[in-house]
């Protein structure tokens, strides 16, 4: 038996998202299918879509998802059907980092969420007339009305909050929050330059203000975004084309901060958040750029200021316990991460694309099928 989707395919390098018939497997023992209600468009469907991280196309793309579960499999004890759920990233729940439970860190990261396939057999649920699809895209490939997802990667949530909304718990959001809560963990009173200011890095403002940041700057080439930071908590915004130059900005007004943020993926923004640094600072970098993609210091400035690089996957988040944790600081209103979303319906899908790219939308999110 298999099931008839409609899906949005990506045939080609840079190509559009179509919207097709596809077919999809029933989930296998360890697997759970669920209709998707609402999946949020992240920067890294686009750079995949361009093949700048190599999953194979044809592909179904999509990993920010939020569903109702329709099947599982026959070892799946976690969720049942009805179940509302966020997807998130996928691990193999093995390896030291899992175990540890840090497991955006998880070794086989890369199989597991860009290899277009189960990592264990190299299989695809998804297929076009006998044609195989990538699919399990971030164990999920959300971009369609059902996905299978893994036991591991679903998160239940309570169904008295519109599901729609909540995918990119699944990925931008519990990055950018996870980057200050779990990373960074800045001390109440410290500084903290964020470098972008899309849904990671806005997710990062608000995350700063909950952890009692006393200066919280939001760096970013648009105004409607740093419009955005400062109702969010931004202390101080700053436009880089309005100043000569935001290193010696921050350090002249700041004398350098406590922690700095990376969301651009762009690696000589990678240099200048570590350049703003103060004595010990730790700088985060969370924005990935083209595989192979170097940013370069100096030596001795790290040196001699004892300057702290850590990169951040996921705001090193294990997602069943940080997504109800937002999950519930959003209901104490001190997480409106609902701000940052735009609602398109799932045709739309190339419009929402766009307005991303564009900037005039923060957080898109694909309307799929009926809450
Ligand atoms: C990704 C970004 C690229 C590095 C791995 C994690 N997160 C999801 O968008
Ligand atoms: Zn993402």
């Amino acid at each position: 038996m298999s099931i008839e989707i409609e899906a949005a395919v990506v045939h080609e390098e840079s190509g559009a998202f179509e919207i097709e018939d596809a077919t999809l497997e029933e989930p296998r023992t360890d697997e759970v299918l669920v209709r998707v209600v609402g999946a949020g468009v992240c920067h890294t469907d686009l750079i995949v879509r361009d093949q700048l991280y190599p999953t194979p196309l044809p592909a179904v793309l999509g990993h920010e998802g939020a569903g109702v579960v329709e099947r599982v499999g026959s070892n799946v004890s976690r969720v049942e059907p009805g179940d509302h759920v966020v997807m998130s990233f996928d691990s193999d729940g093995t390896c030291p980092s899992c175990r540890d439970g840090h497991p955006a860190y998880c070794a086989s990261f890369f199989e597991h969420n860009f290899g277009g396939a189960r990592p264990s057999d190299e299989t695809s649920p998804i297929s076009q007339n006998d044609t195989r699809v990538s699919g399990r895209f971030f164990g999920q490939s959300s971009f369609a009305t059902h996905a299978i997802a893994t036991e591991r990667n679903v998160v239940p949530v309570e169904d008295d909050i519109p599901l729609a909304m909540l995918g990119p718990l699944g990925c931008g959001i519990q990055t950018g929050a996870g980057g200050v809560i779990n990373s960074l963990d800045p001390q109440a009173g410290s500084s903290i330059a964020i470098f972008g200011a899309g849904s990671v890095g806005l997710s990062a403002v608000m995350a700063a203000d909950i952890k009692g940041c006393t200066d919280v700057i939001a760096v970013d080439l648009k105004g409607n975004r740093l419009e955005k930071a400062s109702e969010l908590g931004a202390t101080q915004t700053l436009n880089p084309d309005e100043v000569d130059d935001v290193v010696e900005t921050l350090q002249a007004d700041y004398g350098g901060v406590d922690y700095a943020l990376e969301t651009t993926g762009v690696p000589a923004v990678a240099k200048q958040a570590t350049d703003v640094l103060t004595q010990r600072g730790t700088v985060g970098v969370i924005g990935a750029p083209e595989l192979g993609a170097e940013a370069s210091y100096d030596v001795n400035d790290l040196i001699l200021n004892g300057r702290n690089i850590t990169g951040i996957v996921e705001g090193d988040s294990d997602p069943q316990q940080f997504i109800p944790d937002l999950i519930e600081l959003y209901r104490q209103g001190k997480f409106p991460f609902d701000e940052l979303i735009t609602y398109y319906d799932f045709e739309d899908i190339e419009q929402a694309v766009a307005d991303s790219e564009s900037g005039e939308t923060i957080k898109p999110v694909l309307r799929v099928t009926d809450a």
